[in-house]
């Protein structure tokens, strides 16, 4: 497969005003019949062709200007059509075959529905079609087919028209106004029903909502209509801006292969980002489902109206729309808590991206398959760049900028270049070294130290930008740092400062300290960057414990947790130092556990211990089997040390009304991590609490919860809990999912067997991604089980990339990244991992998706 250059863009040589598409729908076999209007591009170079892309198709009855032509041949996938002039009328039918299309790209059947999926590329395995985002065109689309199969015909935009024939038929027809690349375009038929609801927009558009489930799942969706109504709202309110259509619907699909998609007007969801209710979704279900719903809702403006040119932009979409979801959960769930779980999932997923085989600039330079390039830095990593401009210009100025964006870009295809300019123009920021963020991969490091003298702090900041593949000389980036200066005494500090470390190394004074502050920085995690400070255990107790800064005081538990185990995991510590440092962290843990000013969501990240990930990326080399080990040491042994407090904290939150209240959210976050902590230091305690929470559970939170922790643990409630679980939802796909990933995360020491066993587990079905996720993608994160010494857990991975690439080659490729780590892991295993990438590496038929995953890993 050849690699494709973001500097070999070119504008495409045609346009395509308009199209129109003519469904007829059956799930064994669609006919579509596609007309394109075509004009010259000015811009472009004179062809005397048309390249239409298409991906496993054969044109039938090519008609140009309406007649029948025989000037077009195909070259590879792509029909050549032969145009002379400068606009003509193009007509062509294709035929499909939805029910055997197991890639879930393009048209396909979930559960006798019918339902698309076109970006990136889907769109060229329903029809012919220049299938590139910088081609924008206005659809019409009619669809028609048997009522009692379909009686629901939905696509993007306005239902204009509709109808019914005698012969059991319907048909509908709709419009979008909107001009749209074609990785916009969808269509939904099927037996849905809807839950409806009504939005006024600011300037008074009434806006029909729906959505569309499965008559079953209708009670399950109120949770999801309501985000939609926030998001709605709040779009409105912080960014201004409008919903533009008449109707607005969303559908849920069980066979998806990511979250969502936006599509315009059309928004196709994963169920599990649809249905939620208290028995059978988690409080993280809930919060999941409001970001996603506000996320593909947002992409209406960043990504819609405003669209990418080509695909290495992606991150002028992704990573705005994942910063404004962001910035939308913080304002309904509160601030704090909710940055702690981004840089969570940031330093546990982008972070290990970022120092591997795989690491790209948030704007990569080439690719072979633009699948592969849907990464957490492109969307995570992306946010925090933008996060960074926004950080920098303060919230006002930033708005300004990103209103000079959407007016400056609407109806276009823009870059991320052009989005800088507008934040420039409009926020009245300088970025020319900052767009070095956008071509540059890798995570800064910042080397910080504080010396005191007389009445001065003297800070010294130091950043390297680390070499990664393709990049082997890195130049110095704008870093925004927020810090503070903390009195020692009192805890208290004169006001947080804003300072942009632009240069290799800076050193900053600062005057009217008597006695040496204690330094809080990154607040707020101002910045994607490692921090590496020299700084006291002492310091980091005092900051754990006092910092106003939320994200800080986290960070400073982190910090110290952080440095223990990896001073263990090094080895040579001397027991009395090692027993220091734990007691000063059970210190630290005790107040965090039992300070009764702290809200419970809040402690309950407090209490989180780094994970795995986390740590290794700390290591030059990693063995997974001794972080493991140190961690759940650290673990039992503050479990030993608070096993009281625990005790009486899982008990004071267990009396809490459920409910989806703040309170009763935060209750059930400390009893679970109460449990998990207790199932370390003593398991028959602690399975006899979560056997009762189990049982008590009111909620799938708590449910879920205690059978996490059970599925750790060795005694007989383990098995009797697990078929309870079984017993009471078999049949609710979602819960099932839960159930598979509950077993193949666990800590259990057999967990490589019990990922064997569920594999053949007649609920399992290779074809369904959310099966596959739950079972395998649970399990890469296991220590004991993907990292087992003798590589029977990277084996079993290995299996599962070859057997589901020839369905599923977008879900096959995304197991790639785990065993893709080697370099940083110990060399038994790094060995034992290679050859799995090898073995995957000397098929012949592999996707385009996963060979290109697999060579950048050997690489
Ligand atoms: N834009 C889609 C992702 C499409 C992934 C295609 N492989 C969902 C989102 O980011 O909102
Ligand atoms: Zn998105």
């Amino acid at each position: 497969p050849p690699l494709i250059r973001r500097e070999d863009y070119r504008p495409f040589d045609w346009l395509v005003p308009e199209i129109r598409l003519d469904f007829t729908l059956g799930l064994e076999r669609t006919l579509v019949v596609a007309t394109l209007k075509v004009e010259r591009n000015p811009n472009g170079e004179p062809a005397s062709e048309i390249r239409l892309n298409g991906d496993g198709l054969t044109p039938l009855d090519v008609t140009v200007d309406g007649h029948a032509s025989n000037s077009w041949r195909m070259e590879g996938s792509d029909l050549l059509v032969d145009l002379p002039g400068d606009a003509h009328e193009i007509r062509f039918a294709t035929e499909i075959a939805p029910v055997a299309n197991s890639q879930l790209m393009g048209l396909y059947a979930s559960n006798g529905m019918l339902c698309t999926q076109c970006e990136a590329e889907g769109f060229r395995r329903i029809t012919f079609f220049p299938d590139r985002p910088d081609v924008l065109s206005t659809y019409t689309v009619r669809m028609e087919g048997p009522k009692d199969a379909f009686p629901v015909l939905l696509s993007n935009g306005n239902r204009i028209a509709a109808g019914g024939g005698e012969d059991g038929t319907h048909w509908a027809e709709w419009h979008d106004p909107w001009p749209k690349p074609s990785y916009l375009f969808a269509l939904v038929a099927g037996d849905l029903v809807a839950r409806k609801d009504r939005f006024t927009t600011m300037s008074g558009r009434e806006v029909d909502l729906a959505i569309w489930v499965r008559a079953e799942d209708l009670d399950r969706t109120g949770h999801a209509m309501e985000s939609l109504i926030k998001s709605m709202k709040w779009d409105e309110q912080v960014f201004g801006r409008e919903y533009d259509l008449d109707q607005f619907n969303i559908v849920a699909v069980g066979d998806f292969n990511m979250g969502a998609m936006e599509n315009k007007g059309l928004n196709v969801f994963n169920t599990k980002y649809v249905l939620a209710d208290p028995e059978t979704a988690t409080d993280g279900d809930y919060d999941g489902i409001e970001g996603v719903i506000a996320h593909e809702y947002f992409h209406n403006w960043s990504g819609n109206r405003v669209t990418c040119r080509d695909w290495f932009q992606l991150s002028l979409k992704e990573g705005f729309t994942v910063l404004r979801d962001q910035l939308f959960s913080q304002d309904m769930q509160g601030e704090a808590v909710k940055r702690i779980e981004d840089v969570r999932l940031l330093r546990s997923v982008q972070f290990p991206e970022d120092s591997g085989p795989l690491a790209h600039p948030i704007r990569p330079d080439s690719f072979r398959e633009i699948g592969n390039f849907y990464t957490s830095t492109v969307y995570n990593k992306g946010a925090e760049v933008i996060r960074m401009m926004r950080t920098m210009a303060g919230p006002e100025r930033f708005r300004e900028g990103t209103d000079l964006y959407f007016g400056r870009h609407d109806g276009e295809a823009a870059t991320c270049e052009d989005f800088i300019r507008a934040m420039e123009d409009g926020a009245g920021l300088d970025l020319a070294q900052f767009r070095l963020w956008y071509s540059q991969a890798g995570t800064p490091k910042v080397e910080v130290s504080l010396a005191h003298e007389g009445e001065a702090a003297t800070l010294t900041l130091r950043q390297t930008v680390p070499v990664t593949p393709g990049q082997p000389d890195k130049q110095p980036m704008p870093i925004p740092l927020r810090l503070a200066l903390l009195d020692r005494e009192t805890g208290r500090h004169n006001g947080e400062q804003l300072i942009v470390l632009d240069k290799p190394e800076q050193v900053h004074r600062f005057e009217g300290f008597a006695a040496k502050p204690v330094l809080s920085v990154n607040r707020g995690f101002s910045a994607p960057v490692a921090i590496e400070r020299v700084i006291d255990s002492d310091d980091l107790v005092f900051l754990a414990k006092n910092d106003d800064d939320a994200f800080a005081r986290y960070e400073a538990m982190q910090e110290l947790i952080v440095g223990h185990l990896v001073a263990v995991v090094e080895g040579g510590l001397d027991e009395r130092v090692q027993d220091a440092a734990r007691s000063s962290i059970a210190e630290v843990m005790r107040v965090i556990v039992t300070d009764a000013a702290l809200d419970d969501s809040m402690r309950g990240e407090l209490m989180m211990l780094p994970g795995q990930t986390y740590i290794a990326e700390q290591l030059t080399v990693a063995d997974p089997g001794a972080i493991h080990a140190a961690r759940e040491a650290l673990k039992g042994w503050l479990a030993k040390s608070l096993e009281m407090e625990l005790v009486a904290l899982h008990e004071r939150a267990s009396g809490i009304s459920s409910g989806m209240d703040r309170a009763a959210r935060g209750a059930r976050k400390v009893k679970t991590q109460a449990l998990v902590f207790l199932a370390a230091g003593n398991p028959e305690l602690a399975e006899r609490m979560a056997a009762a929470q189990y049982d008590a559970a009111d909620t799938m939170t708590d449910r879920q919860g205690a059978l996490m922790v059970l599925a750790g643990l060795a005694g007989p409630q383990r098995t009797h809990k697990l078929i309870d679980f079984y017993n009471r939802f078999q049949g609710d796909a979602l819960v099932i999912d839960k159930w598979f990933s509950l077993q193949a995360g666990s800590l259990h020491p057999h967990v490589i067997e019990h990922v064997h066993a569920l594999a053949q587990h007649p609920d399992f079905n290779i074809k369904n991604p959310n099966r596959v996720r739950s079972l395998y993608m649970a399990f890469t994160g296991t220590p004991l089980g993907f990292h087992a010494a003798d590589g029977e857990g990277y084996r079993m991975i290995a299996d599962l990339i070859l057997a589901l690439d020839p369905i599923n080659a977008s879900t096959a490729a995304r197991f790639v990244p785990p065993l893709g780590r080697w370099r940083r892991i110990e060399p038994g295993r790094a060995a034992l991992m290679r050859g799995e990438l090898e073995r995957i590496a000397a098929h012949a038929d592999l996707s385009r998706d996963t060979f290109e995953q697999v060579t950048r890993s050997l690489g």
